[in-house]
């Protein structure tokens, strides 16, 4: 029997079986073939992604030198190392896409790639802390519930154990703010301020509302999106108002009010034009925050030029190794 030649599938042929994987909810992995836009935007969203984990560490970082008791500084140390980890399985998920981790970080300090624009807001108080793991970290959880069910098999895989550490994050906040809500009256003042300020940037993170959402579409008839920004805007609205009323702080919206009919709180309308000018660098700390990125990227060169030279020596005694020992095989045969 003659062995028959492969024959090459035709793109036509390729692109049905991707829709099909994608109709039969199993996952694309990275030797499949995707159509470009599909690849494009998954960097695109998956980058946006790992940076804003790394930028995120900054409003807290700012925190960790004066935590007000050495237990909450393990914590804050903790939580800021768990995103680091989350930019790194991030950064690998896109690896997998063909891009390189430098070319993204390039790309993150020169301006060319987004970060969420919560990060670029102050934290002015400690309470500012509790309100980022509980708003900020539950936001993120919101979002990225759903993610774990994304088409793309190694970003779908990254947010499983992202969502189980988030919820870690959620939840210290949320004691941290009882602990101050339970403490003296200029405490309790303190933790409503950061309330204020951070209630309506979290609504935000969400991302613009569905009518103007470029991406939304796409990415959901793609499964890399399960629900649209309003959805999960709204979902996290329906999850945290009974936690801000069982935490005795009021949240700083006079239009939010139950739906009976709905079975959902109500509530009024973000000022998409602060989304759009922090999206477009003019928050609060877009400057401060890429300053620091790219000083901290410049002052880590001499670990990148170490790692290398290390990896390039090792790469260097495993070759002598390999061709000592392809040398000495025939004579210790024969000696055997
Ligand atoms: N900020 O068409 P859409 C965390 C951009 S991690 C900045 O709706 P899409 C952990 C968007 O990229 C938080 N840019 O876009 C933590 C698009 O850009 P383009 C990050 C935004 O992708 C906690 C354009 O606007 N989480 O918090 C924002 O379908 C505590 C049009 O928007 C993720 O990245 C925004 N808020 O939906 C760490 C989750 N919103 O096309 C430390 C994954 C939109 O111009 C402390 N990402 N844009 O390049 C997603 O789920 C989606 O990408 C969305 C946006 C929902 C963010």
């Amino acid at each position: 029997m003659t062995a028959e030649v492969a024959e090459p599938v035709p793109a036509q042929t390729q692109e049905e079986l991707f829709e099909a994987v994608i109709a039969a909810e199993q996952r694309i992995e990275p030797r499949d073939w995707m159509p470009d836009a599909y690849r494009a935007t998954l960097i695109r969203q998956i980058a946006q992604h790992a940076h804003s984990e790394i930028i995120g560490m900054q409003p807290e970082g700012n925190w960790l030198t004066r935590a007000p008791s050495l237990r909450r500084k393990a914590i804050l140390l903790a939580k800021a190392q768990d995103e680091a980890g989350h930019g790194l399985y991030l950064y690998a998920a896109a690896e997998t896409l063909g891009v390189d981790r430098a070319e993204l970080t390039e790309k993150l300090i020169s301006g060319r790639q987004k970060y969420s624009s919560i990060f670029n807001y102050p934290t002015l108080t400690y309470a500012d802390v509790g309100v980022i793991g509980w708003l900020v970290d539950g936001a993120a959880i919101c979002n990225q519930v759903p993610l774990c069910r994304c088409s793309y098999g190694p970003y779908a895989r990254a947010m499983v154990r992202i969502c189980k550490e988030e919820s870690f994050h959620q939840r210290q906040g949320y004691e941290l703010l009882m602990t101050l809500m339970r403490g003296t009256e200029a405490q309790r003042r303190m933790v409503q301020d950061a309330v204020d300020r951070w209630w309506w940037p979290s609504l935000m993170m969400f991302g613009p509302s569905d009518g103007d959402s470029p991406n939304t579409a796409r990415s959901m008839a793609w499964r890399i999106k399960r629900h649209t920004n309003d959805e999960l805007r709204r979902r996290f609205v329906d999850m945290t108002v009974p936690q801000a009323e069982h935490l005795g702080v009021t949240l700083p919206d006079p239009e939010l009010r139950w739906n009976e009919e709905r079975g959902g709180w109500d509530f009024g309308e973000p000022d998409w034009s602060e989304l759009t000018r922090v999206i477009h660098g003019q928050g609060p700390c877009n400057t401060q925050r890429i300053d620091r990125r790219r000083a901290a990227h410049e002052d880590g060169a001499w670990v990148r030029e170490a790692a290398t030279a290390y990896a390039a020596k090792r790469r260097a005694e495993v070759g002598a190794r390999t061709a000592d020992e392809a040398q000495n095989t025939p004579e210790q045969e024969n000696g055997k």
